[in-house]
């Protein structure tokens, strides 16, 4: 198949919330065509009149990639269609086997368009909000290698934040993150987990970006990767994440 033709594979799947094989299978893709194959798949979102609100990376943390047994720093693009309401019900069915993973959001003062270092961030990046990212990988069981989850848009699907709150960059490597389930505590971490410093995680997406010619634009958001594994989304679930000092944020799952 060619990248067009895997992005529209892909897209179909996301769409349809119907699994399908890994590409890796029967395809020979290097991380490369996976970033074009992800940007293609953007494309057929952005025809359908999705617009993009910002970046997440991925794996930046131990638990992540010991979960998924992938062990590199991937990113993706988030956009307006995977906005979750705080507090509306989400229906199951809109997907195909989603995760729950707790998070910690930053929102862009001015728009990136270079790398930037750690003792730049407070430039660049003024506010901050617990968050809640809900992957859903299009592949069978969950299961894809590192170029099969990069072309997949690195599993991205939903997002929710609480009210932003300005950014403190004193102690935020050391700030309790939690995910919670019907008000019990199913995964408990904290932001050093991410990169040591969950900021360390923009520095990279700065890089990253400058590196595939993207401007991260004023009023994104981005998402620094989950601190602990993620959880199966069940019906009727009640879906929480408390961040320290931060905030809480939350949403209810359809029975
Ligand atoms: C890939 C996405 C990883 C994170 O926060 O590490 C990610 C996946 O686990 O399916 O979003
Ligand atoms: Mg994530």
């Amino acid at each position: 198949m060619t990248p067009q033709e895997i992005a529209n594979f892909l897209d179909d799947a996301a769409y349809t919330a119907q699994p399908v094989e890994q590409i890796s299978l029967k395809n020979n893709i290097t991380l490369e065509d996976a970033y074009k194959i992800q940007r293609l798949s953007i494309e057929a979102r952005k025809k359908r009149g999705e617009k993009v609100t910002g970046y997440k990376m991925g794996f930046t943390s131990y638990a992540k990639m010991e979960q998924m047994g992938v062990h590199d720093l991937i990113w993706g693009i988030l956009t307006d269609q995977m906005q979750i309401i705080p507090k509306e019900e989400v229906n199951l069915n809109q997907w195909i086997h989603p995760r729950a993973e707790p998070e910690i959001a930053f929102h862009v003062k001015k728009a990136i368009n270079k790398p930037i270092t750690l003792d730049e961030i407070p430039e660049y990046i003024d506010k901050m909000a617990a968050a809640i990212e809900v992957i859903d990988s299009r592949y069978k069981n969950f299961k894809f290698t590192l170029e099969d989850v990069v072309a997949d848009n690195c599993s991205s699907t939903g997002y929710v934040r609480s009210d932003w709150k300005e950014l403190k960059v004193e102690g935020i490597d050391n700030l309790k993150i939690d995910l919670w389930i019907d008000g019990k505590k199913v995964e408990s971490g904290n932001t050093a987990a991410i990169l040591k410093n969950p900021l360390q995680s923009v520095v990279e997406l700065s890089r990253l970006a400058n590196e595939a010619g993207v401007v991260v634009e004023e009023g994104h958001i981005i998402m620094a990767g989950a601190a602990t594994a993620a959880v199966y989304l069940n019906p009727g679930n009640n879906v929480a994440s408390t961040l320290e000092g931060v905030g809480e944020i939350g949403f209810k799952v359809a029975k």
